[in-house]
């Protein structure tokens, strides 16, 4: 045989590819391959890795059906040579295929890896590009060249021009690029939130879960319930879901927290858009349409389309921009280890145990409490930042490095030194307790600034800003909250360092806080 030996990741699961277009049904081998590397270079999440196995295993059994030659490893495989490369090599020795394709993947270490492979292999390796962007990384370089500053808004205003989403004549529908100050309220105690779209796991999906259970017994997170989609078409259903129940409801609300409810009004997509069982253009297709079809006001389509055509598209340009710095950056100098309450949600600050059992029991929490709750603790507390990239990496079902990194390093860390953000993410308990009921069912008191009982946050953030002043007073947006900061008396500020230090000992030695 001398066919192409074609290879699928987990994280790209379409049959769009163009690796596919030109596969030959005759010759080519599909190779998609479970390995232990992938699902361990970091421990993942339990439910990301059953998620990712079924998801892969249906997707091959839908490339069978349309007459693929699929070469499919499971895990438990005897033959299973644990690393992609040894698949590939067996692979072309036991079907004689002499060359390989494969789509780029979405992580840098694994990318410089498959640009040995053509040595290491002996026969033609080729990487396309990834076509499931709308920009390419090569544009971005382009935009970002000469460029002091990044900011994700005018790199998202470039998208909607070159894509005409939410165009009108050339101009923003609406006649404005940003509706944001429409989507800053709280969530009333009233209001009632939709029910997330669930699956029953199948056969694929249950022999995957026992897998789990066998292989991955001290990855972090729990296996069950398991309701993930799994295949395109249960993908489509929360696509279709989330346009009718909750996109009418997204912008308002998207910033709010609720306790003990983590889905909220967002769209629970990003599994499935990362994975290829969506494709960013469907979705922010269905979004539009239903604004001009008068069933989702613009604040909210317009907000949920930034997120995907601005945010998404910009930090995955920014992630190769910057790689492989951005994977060490460390403007503060953090150097904490991550407290134990990180793997198992014990704390008495509400916010923080709910945001990270929220992760455990879903491999999900939606962006104010991945930004705003656990990335702001992690700021304020100085935590290293590799532990925190790993951390974030890990436990979510939606986490590449190309999307989390960014998101990590820059965002919610500042490590990068102000490339992505013009200023730190940092708050007080009183941002917490502004769009979320968590601070009414708290150990703390969030209107206490200092002494025992106060929200650590209010006296860490303080701390924050008196440590960090010569990297920060000079900022322009930081101008006023240094104002404040020069207006409060020096026992205050005495008072916020004093309690800082107790807390971050109290973290650095695993005691309760
Ligand atoms: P929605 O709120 O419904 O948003 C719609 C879509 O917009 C998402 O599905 C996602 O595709 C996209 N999106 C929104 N915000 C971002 C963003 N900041 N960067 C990139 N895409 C975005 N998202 C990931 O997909 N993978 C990650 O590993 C990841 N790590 C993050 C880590 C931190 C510290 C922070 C602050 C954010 C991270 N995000 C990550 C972004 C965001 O939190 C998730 O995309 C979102 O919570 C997924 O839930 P959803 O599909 O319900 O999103
Ligand atoms: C995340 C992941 C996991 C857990 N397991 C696999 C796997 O066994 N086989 C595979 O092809 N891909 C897996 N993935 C996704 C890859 O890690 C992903 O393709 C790279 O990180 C690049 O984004
Ligand atoms: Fe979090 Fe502070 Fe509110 Fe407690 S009082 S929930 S620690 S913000």
């Amino acid at each position: 045989m001398s066919g192409t030996l074609r290879l699928i990741l987990g994280d790209q699961l379409t049959e769009t590819l163009p690796i596919l277009q030109d596969a030959a049904r005759s010759e080519d081998i599909i190779l998609m391959a479970e390995v232990k590397e992938e699902a361990t270079y970091v421990k993942h999440h339990k439910k990301k890795i059953a998620f990712l196995f079924s998801a892969m295993r249906h997707f091959a059994e839908g490339l069978k059906r349309n007459n693929y030659q699929v070469r499919y490893r499971c895990y438990d495989d005897e033959e299973n040579q644990g690393s992609l490369l040894k698949e590939v090599q067996l692979a072309l020795e036991q079907t004689g295929c002499n060359k390989v394709i494969v789509t780029a993947p979405g992580e840098y270490r694994l990318l410089k890896s498959m640009e040995q492979w053509e040595n290491q292999l002996g026969v033609p390796v080729t990487i396309l590009e990834d076509s499931r962007f709308y920009s390419t990384t090569a544009e971005f370089d382009e935009w970002a060249q000469d460029r002091k500053t990044m900011r994700m808004e005018f790199f998202y205003r470039e998208m909607r021009k070159k894509t005409g989403v939410l165009m009108e004549d050339g101009n923003p529908v609406g006649g404005k690029w940003n509706y944001d100050e429409k989507n800053r309220e709280s969530l009333p105690a009233s209001k009632s939130v939709p029910e997330p779209t669930t699956f029953s796991p199948d056969d694929i999906t249950e022999s995957v879960i026992a897998l789990v259970e066998n292989e991955f017994a001290g990855h972090f997170g729990d296996l069950s319930p398991f309701h993930f989609a799994v295949t395109r078409e249960q993908a489509l259903t929360v696509l279709e879901e989330f346009i009718e129940q909750r996109l009418p409801e997204f912008g308002k609300y998207q910033d709010a927290m609720r306790h003990n409810a983590p889905w909220l009004f967002h769209s629970h997509l990003s599994f499935y858009i990362n994975c290829g069982l969506l494709s960013p253009r469907e979705v922010i297709e269905q979004a539009e349409a239903a604004y001009h079809a008068g069933t989702a006001p613009l604040n909210s389509v317009e907000g949920f389309i930034r997120q995907i055509l601005g945010w998404r598209e910009f930090v995955r340009g920014f992630y190769w921009h910057y790689m492989p710095g951005l994977a060490t950056d460390n403007y503060f100098n953090a150097d904490r280890d991550l407290p134990d309450f990180f793997w198992d949600g014990y704390t008495n600050m509400n916010c923080m145990r709910q945001c990270i059992t929220d992760t455990k029991n879903n491999a999900y929490a939606h962006h104010i409490q991945r930004l705003m709750v656990i990335g702001n603790f992690s700021l304020l507390t100085e935590l290293d930042p590799v532990q925190v990239q790993q951390w974030y990496l890990l436990v979510y079902a939606d986490a590449y490095e190309w999307v989390e990194l960014p998101n990590v390093s820059a965002m919610i860390l500042f490590a990068d030194g102000g490339n992505l953000a013009s200023k730190p993410y940092a708050a007080s308990g009183s941002y917490i307790n502004r769009m979320s009921d968590y601070c009414k069912n708290c150990g703390y008191s969030v209107s206490k600034k200092t002494g025992e009982k106060a929200c650590p946050f209010n006296y860490l953030y303080w701390r924050f800003l008196d440590k960090n002043k010569d990297k920060l007073k000079d900022n322009p947006r930081m101008g006023l909250v240094y104002k404040s900061y020069e207006r409060m008396d020096d026992t205050k500020i005495q008072a916020m360092r004093d309690d800082g230090a107790i807390f971050l000992r109290k973290i650095s030695n695993n005691e309760e806080v």
